[in-house]
C-alpha cells in the first residue's frame, strides 16, 4: 500500500518570487515587481476607484490626507492639495474584495510572510491631476503600532506613475529599525520624519498602470505631489500574518468581515 507524501510546511515554496529577490526584500525592505494585472482587470478597477471616489466626495466617507482630519466636506473639497484616502474599499465594491484574494497577489505576499495571510486593512490613495498632495516620509507601523511588526503592503498602480505624478520613494533598509515620528506641523493626522531622511538615498520606482511593489511595515517612503495633467489612482493591500497584535490596545487582530483570511495553508 502506497502512503501520500508528508507536506513539508517547514520550506518555502518560493512559487512567486526567487530566492534572489526574497533576499532582496530583507536586505532592502521592499522589491519592485513592475506589471502584474491585465489590462482587462485594471479597466475593471478604475471603473470601480472612480465610482468610490464619486460616492465618497458626495457622502464625504473619505479623508483628504492633505489637511487632517475634518467632517467639513467643503473644507475637504477646496484644500489647496488633494491627497485623498479611501479606506477598506473592500466593504465598499465586490471587485475590490475579489482584488484581495488574487493569486498574482498572494503568491507574493506568501513566499514574503508565510503560508497564511490575514488582511490587516486596504485603501485607495487617489491623487488627482494639478492639485495631488504628498504623503510625507513614515514608516507605516509608526501608525499602526503591530505586533510583531511583520506586515507586507502590496502598493498596486491603476495608471503610469513616475516621479512627476506620485512615485512611491522607499529608501533602502530603513526596514530593519523602527524611527521616532513627529507629528506633521502641516497636518495633523499624519506622521512626518523628513528631517531625518537623506533623499538622496532614496530609491524612486516608476510603476506602469496594473504595476506593483512590495515593502515591509518599516520600511520608510513618500510619495510627491502630482502637479501635472494626470491623476494617479493607487490602491494598497497591507498583509499581516493571523496572530499579529494591535500594539494601541495589546489585542489579536481578529478575523472579521473587514479582516478576512485571504489564504491559509497551515
Ligand atoms: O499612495 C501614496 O501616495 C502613499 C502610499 C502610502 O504611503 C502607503 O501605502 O503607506
Amino acid at each position: 500500500m502506497s502512503t501520500a507524501p508528508v507536506p513539508d510546511h517547514t520550506t518555502p515554496a518560493y512559487k512567486a518570487l526567487t530566492q534572489d529577490q526574497v533576499n532582496d526584500f530583507r536586505l532592502r525592505g521592499y522589491i519592485v515587481i513592475g506589471k502584474l494585472l491585465d489590462d482587462e482587470l485594471i479597466e475593471l478597477l478604475r471603473g470601480e476607484y472612480d465610482r468610490l471616489f464619486t460616492e465618497a466626495r458626495q457622502s464625504g466617507h473619505y479623508r483628504n490626507l492633505a489637511i487632517g482630519d475634518t467632517d467639513d466636506i467643503e473644507e475637504k473639497k477646496n484644500a489647496s492639495a488633494q491627497m485623498l484616502q479611501i479606506m477598506q474599499c473592500c466593504e465598499r465594491s465586490i471587485h475590490f474584495r475579489q482584488l484581495l484574494y488574487d493569486g498574482r497577489i498572494l503568491d507574493i505576499a506568501e513566499d514574503l510572510l508565510g503560508p497564511n495571510i490575514q488582511l490587516f486593512h486596504d485603501q485607495a490613495l487617489y491623487k488627482p491631476a494639478r492639485d495631488g498632495g504628498s504623503v510625507f516620509w513614515h514608516q507605516d507601523n509608526a501608525y499602526w503600532k503591530c505586533i510583531p511588526a511583520n506586515l507586507a503592503s502590496c502598493w498596486l498602480t491603476l495608471d503610469d506613475v513616475n516621479v512627476e505624478n506620485g512615485a512611491m520613494h522607499l529608501m533602502p533598509g530603513s526596514h530593519l529599525a523602527p524611527l521616532g515620528h513627529d507629528r506633521s506641523q502641516s497636518t495633523s493626522s499624519l506622521l512626518d520624519i523628513g528631517d531625518q531622511v537623506d533623499e538622496d538615498q532614496a530609491a524612486v520606482v516608476d510603476l506602469p498602470a496594473g504595476g506593483a511593489l512590495f515593502h515591509h511595515c518599516q520600511t520608510l517612503h513618500y510619495t510627491p505631489p502630482n502637479k501635472t495633467e494626470r491623476q494617479r489612482r493607487a490602491f494598497a493591500i497591507h498583509f499581516m500574518p493571523p496572530g499579529t497584535r494591535s500594539g494601541h490596545t495589546g489585542e489579536f487582530l481578529e478575523v472579521s468581515f473587514g479582516r478576512p483570511m485571504l489564504r491559509m495553508r497551515t
